[in-house]
């Protein structure tokens, strides 16, 4: 082999090597990249849609979805994280004693208990009570309830919309369940949640402006009256039943 040509080969073996390494950096880069790797690692977790984030088009958008649930719902797991890792027992005891007992929380976190707390149950119930093909009516147990203790389902539906109207500010429109069974439409401000009272959300709407105000902007009443067509009465039944029994959670 002549001098020129093992030159050239040493030449060419050294592209090589580059050539190799160059990936290597990319890669080194991308890496710290993926969304997953920036998600709270608990105790508290954020729980995953079981549908779509347009689900709901044309009632809700799915833009407001995605913020509703990746970024506003996930601050308030991160902010419980955060107060974890200081207060551990809040991340290993049951959501609906904390809340059902706020006054026995140390006051440098009662207040951040309360509205992360909070809004991690309402926001958590809220999720569980829509679905893809939603709307209707509820049957058996459920819808006897509703009619011997809202009225029926059109007075229901108006009262509902009604209270959820008049909420000041933010806050929820709720369904509560009482410890006897018997339901009543009530409304909390800010991420306050029934359980607060000793009662339970049997169901909810969120009446945030993050939760319709780039669809409806000031028509709180439009989003209200749409929003029907999303709830999951099968789930509602189901938590329903687990009130009478004493084991519906958050
Ligand atoms: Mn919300």
């Amino acid at each position: 082999m002549s001098l020129m040509s093992r030159r050239h080969l040493m030449f060419a073996a050294t592209g090589v090597a580059a050539m190799a390494v160059a990936p290597r950096i990319v890669f080194a880069q991308a890496a710290p990249a993926p969304a997953p790797a920036a998600a709270p690692t608990g105790p508290f977790t954020l729980p995953p849609l079981a549908y779509p984030t347009n689900a709901f088009e044309p009632h809700i958008d799915a833009k407001t979805m995605e913020i509703h649930h990746g970024k506003h719902h996930a601050a308030y797991v991160t902010n419980l994280n955060n107060v974890a890792k200081t207060n551990p027992r809040l991340g290993t005891a049951k959501i609906e004693d904390v809340l059902g007992n706020l006054n026995a929380l140390d006051d440098s976190i009662k207040f951040t208990v309360r509205n992360n707390l909070g809004g991690h149950a309402n926001h958590t119930m809220f999720w569980e009570i829509m679905g893809p093909g939603g709307g209707g009516k509820p049957e058996g147990d459920l819808l006897a309830a509703i009619d011997k203790d809202l009225g029926g389902m059109e007075k229901f539906q108006n009262d509902f919309n009604a209270a959820g109207g008049r909420q000041f500010g933010s806050g929820w429109v709720f369904v509560t369940v009482a410890k006897d069974g018997k339901l009543a439409i009530e409304t909390r401000p800010n991420q306050d949640n029934p359980i607060m009272d000793g009662k339970r959300a049997l169901m909810g709407n969120d009446v945030w402006e993050h939760a319709y105000y780039l669809q409806y902007q000031n028509r709180r009443p439009d989003y209200l009256k749409a929003w029907w067509n999303t709830v999951n009465w099968k789930k509602v039944a189901e938590r329903y039943a687990a009130a009478r029994t004493g084991t519906l959670g958050v």
